[in-house]
């Protein structure tokens, strides 16, 4: 039985690799990644004004959210860990409007439908301890659009440095900046960026005890702006890792794989590629166990500490698959196990697509490695951390594995997969669409070439 297979892009933003930092993760096709500025900001400026009585309130506010973030945490993790611990989420907002450069309404849009020419990046208004942007370093490339969502009430998404409007763009409606208009929860706006830059914005409430973001701009892809990069650490290629950007250092993790199809190949530690430095590391951190291959990973935040959550894997020329999860802290260089393992996993099922949407990764079919010699699945899986699982009720129309999957706006799509039959591999052009918060599934347009034993790529139109 052949079992071959990816590595992959699990994020929401890419970062500028090479074709051929890339030839040596396999399944990954180049143009698929989009080109974005990694540089984080710098320190802004702040600048004092008259604010007693919105710092008084912030410091009310921001005990109350404590609190309340207390308790909740302390609530869930008294849950049972098989108990639906969420409802599905419910905007009440007004209708999204894209504005341009120049602040003049754009063509509408539908909510999660990126426009043709870019995507949308979500960031969280209120998120963290109450008083964040989530994240709040955003690379994107030209064309794209942020989509901000309050999560609670009382903050502006304004452009410019703490308290300094520059009036570029701004909640609710790109009008009268200066005056820093706060929105409540369930608020969404959006900007979309026509111009490369970087872009700082604050909250007019809040810029003072750190309520402020960025927006990289990069000039976009072009064929021409490729350049080489350094080869992954192991000289001789590496195949079956999990790739996964980690927005909250600006660094890239390559999880699991091995590099040969010879038992014991296994790599034991996760590389870091730097796109300051343009240089891969291997960290000191090491894994659980040597299940380490077709791994399905992504960053979730638990407690407000992104992490990289891994879910299953197997070991080549061994039969049977782990279930187990761990998670990755790349600040840290800590890895530690989680005490939830895949339901769907069964000792037997390497999980298929997987993508994360709204703090929760979703995995979509699978390779059931032993039930009639090998044989997809169709069963979409959700887990959100600390320990839940859920198996949502909407399957794959058909049963597949490995299948290229990635989030677009609140939707999950999925382009491709190999069809699984006693054993034998085969790809294919079967593409669906899943929204997570409906938990419905359809079928969108062919992939043009039938695909498979790939993860996704992403971050552009052209995934
Ligand atoms: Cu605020």
């Amino acid at each position: 039985m052949k079992v071959s297979r990816f590595g992959g892009f699990s994020n929401k933003d890419s970062a500028c690799l090479s074709p051929k930092l890339l030839r040596n993760i396999p399944g990954t096709e180049p143009q698929s990644v989009s080109c974005a500025s990694l540089n984080k900001s710098g320190t802004l400026a702040r600048r004092r004004k008259n604010k007693i009585m919105k710092r008084l309130n912030a410091v009310v506010r921001l005990t109350f959210w404590l609190v309340m973030m207390f308790a909740i945490v302390f609530l869930v993790r008294a849950e049972s860990s098989d108990k639906r611990i969420s409802t599905p989420r419910t905007k009440s907002a007004p209708p999204i409007r894209i504005f341009d450069q120049n602040g003049q309404p754009g063509q509408p849009a539908v909510n999660g439908v990126p426009s043709p020419t870019g995507v949308s990046v979500p960031v969280t208004v209120g998120g963290g301890n109450g008083f964040q942007f989530v994240p709040d370093t955003v690379n994107i490339s030209v064309g794209d659009t942020v989509e901000w969502t309050w999560v609670n009430n009382g903050h502006s998404v304004t452009s410019g440095t703490c308290d300094a409007a520059d009036s570029q763009f701004c909640s609710p409606d790109d009008m009268n900046c200066a005056a820093g208009i706060l929105s409540n929860q369930g608020t969404i706006y959006t900007h979309t960026f026509a111009q490369a830059g970087i872009y700082h914005y604050f909250c007019d409430a809040h810029c003072t005890i750190g309520m402020n973001g960025v927006v990289n701009v990069s000039g976009g892809c072009t064929p021409s702006g490729w350049s080489a990069g350094p080869d992954l650490n192991p000289p001789n290629g590496a195949v079956r890792l999990a790739g996964v950007y980690f927005q909250a250092n600006g660094k890239f993790y390559a999880m699991g794989g091995r590099s040969s199809d010879a038992a014991g190949s296994e790599f034991t530690n996760p590389f870091e590629y730097d796109p300051g430095t343009n240089s891969w590391t291997t960290k000191s951190a090491s894994y659980p166990d040597t299940h380490t291959n077709n791994m399905a990973c992504g960053v979730l935040s638990d407690a407000g500490t992104p992490y990289i959550y891994c879910v299953g894997g197997s070991q080549v020329t061994v039969t049977g698959t782990f279930d187990r999860v761990f998670r990755y802290d790349p600040v840290m260089d800590v890895i530690t196990p989680v005490a939830a393992p895949w339901p769907g996993g069964l000792g037997m099922v390497l999980p298929g697509g997987f993508t994360v949407f709204n703090n929760k990764l979703y995995i979509l079919g699978g390779f059931d490695t032993i039930t009639n010699a090998g044989q997809g699945t169709n069963q979409i899986w959700e887990f959100t951390p600390p320990t839940t699982w859920v198996q949502k009720a909407a399957v794959l129309p058909v049963p597949l594995g490995y299948l290229p999957t990635t989030t677009i706006g609140s939707l999950i799509y999925t382009g491709g997969g190999s069809d699984i039959t006693a054993g034998a591999l085969t790809d294919t052009t079967n593409s669906f669409v899943y929204n997570p918060m409906a938990d419905t599934i359809g079928t969108i347009a062919p992939i043009p070439r039938a695909t498979g034993e790939t993860r996704h790529g992403r971050l552009t139109s052209m995934a």
